[in-house]
C-alpha cells in the first residue's frame, strides 16, 4: 500500500474509532438488549451492532473500493484478500461489556493484499488506543511500544489461556495442558483476545492461547505484535487463514517453540 494512503487511512480510522468509543462511554450505563448467538454465553448487545454499523456506513461512504469483514454481519461476505480489507470487531469481550462495563476493545485490522498494514485496539473503558503500522512500530497511544518480554524459559512466563484448555476439549488432552500450566509461571484470562494481543505487545504477558478465533478478534492484533518482533501462528505452527477461524498461538518467539512442543504432545 502506498505509503500517503496509508498514512490517510490511518488517521481517519483512528478517529473513527475514538468517536465510536466516545459513543459507547456515553452509553455505557443505558439499558442493554442482549442477545444469544451459537450459545447461551455467546453475547450479542444492540451496542455491537450499532457501532459495527457505524463503522460500515463511515468506510462504505469514504472508501467505497474497500471491503469489510465485521463479526455481526454488516460487512462482506469475502472469499479473498485482494484489495484493501477492514477486519472489524466493534465490541471485542461482549461479556465483559455486559457484564463488568470494562475489559472490553474496539478491534480495527486494516489489509492489503494479504497483508496487515494497520492494527488499532481501542481498550474503551481504560482509554488506551494500541497502534501499529507495517514496518512502523505500535504503540500503546503516544508511547512506543519497545519489544515483547525476552523471557526465553516458560517456567518464568505468563500465558493468556481460558479454562477450557484445562477442561475436557475436542482439542487437545488437559492432562498435557495441566502440567504445562503447572510449568509456566501464571495465566490469566481477560476475556478479549484483542486485549490479550494488546497486553503481549506491551510485554505484560509473554504469549496468549486461544483454541478458535476469528478474523475479527485477531487482525488487529497480529499487526500490533509483529510490530514489537512477536509472531501469531495457530497452535501447530502454521499460518493462519484470515478468511477462516483458527486457533491461535501468539507470544514473544524465545517460547515458542517449547509451547508448540507441549500443544503437539497434547494434540488429540
Ligand atoms: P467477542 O466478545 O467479540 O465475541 C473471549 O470470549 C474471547 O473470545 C473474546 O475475544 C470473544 O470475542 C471471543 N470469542 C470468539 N468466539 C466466541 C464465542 N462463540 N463465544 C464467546 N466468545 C467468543
Ligand atoms: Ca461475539
Ligand atoms: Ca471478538
Ligand atoms: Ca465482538
Amino acid at each position: 500500500m502506498d505509503r500517503d494512503i496509508r498514512e490517510e487511512i490511518y488517521e481517519t480510522a483512528l478517529a473513527w474509532v475514538r468517536e465510536a468509543g466516545v459513543n459507547i462511554r456515553n452509553k455505557i450505563n443505558d439499558p442493554l438488549v442482549v442477545d444469544t448467538k451459537s450459545n447461551p454465553n455467546d453475547l450479542v448487545t444492540t451496542m455491537d451492532k450499532e457501532t459495527e454499523s457505524f463503522f460500515v456506513s463511515r468506510i462504505k461512504e469514504k472508501y467505497p473500493t474497500h471491503s469489510i469483514v465485521g463479526e455481526e454481519g454488516y460487512g462482506d461476505k469475502l472469499t479473498s484478500m485482494k484489495g484493501t480489507v477492514w477486519i472489524i470487531d466493534p465490541i471485542d469481550g461482549t461479556m465483559n461489556f455486559v457484564h463488568q462495563k470494562r475489559n472490553f476493545a474496539i478491534s480495527i485490522g486494516i489489509y492489503h493484499d494479504g497483508i496487515g498494514e494497520i492494527g488499532i485496539i481501542y481498550d474503551v473503558m481504560a482509554d488506551n488506543m494500541y497502534h501499529a503500522k507495517y514496518k512502523n512500530g505500535a504503540y500503546k497511544n503516544d508511547v512506543r511500544l519497545l519489544a515483547l518480554t525476552k523471557k526465553s524459559n516458560i517456567e518464568e512466563a505468563i500465558i493468556g489461556m481460558n479454562h477450557f484448555w484445562l477442561c475436557e476439549n475436542r482439542l487437545v488432552d488437559e492432562r498435557i495442558m495441566q502440567k504445562f500450566v503447572k510449568r509456566i509461571r501464571g495465566t490469566r484470562t481477560y476475556g478479549s483476545a484483542a486485549l490479550e494481543f494488546a497486553f503481549l505487545a506491551e510485554g505484560i504477558i509473554d504469549g496468549y492461547l486461544s483454541m478458535s478465533l476469528s478474523p475479527w478478534d485477531v487482525a488487529a492484533g497480529i499487526v500490533i505484535v509483529g510490530e514489537v518482533g512477536g509472531g501469531t501462528t495457530d497452535i501447530n505452527g502454521l499460518q493462519l487463514n484470515m478468511l477462516e477461524k483458527n486457533s491461535i498461538l501468539t507470544c514473544n518467539m524465545n517460547i515458542q517453540d517449547d509451547i508448540l512442543d507441549y500443544l503437539k504432545k497434547a494434540k488429540k
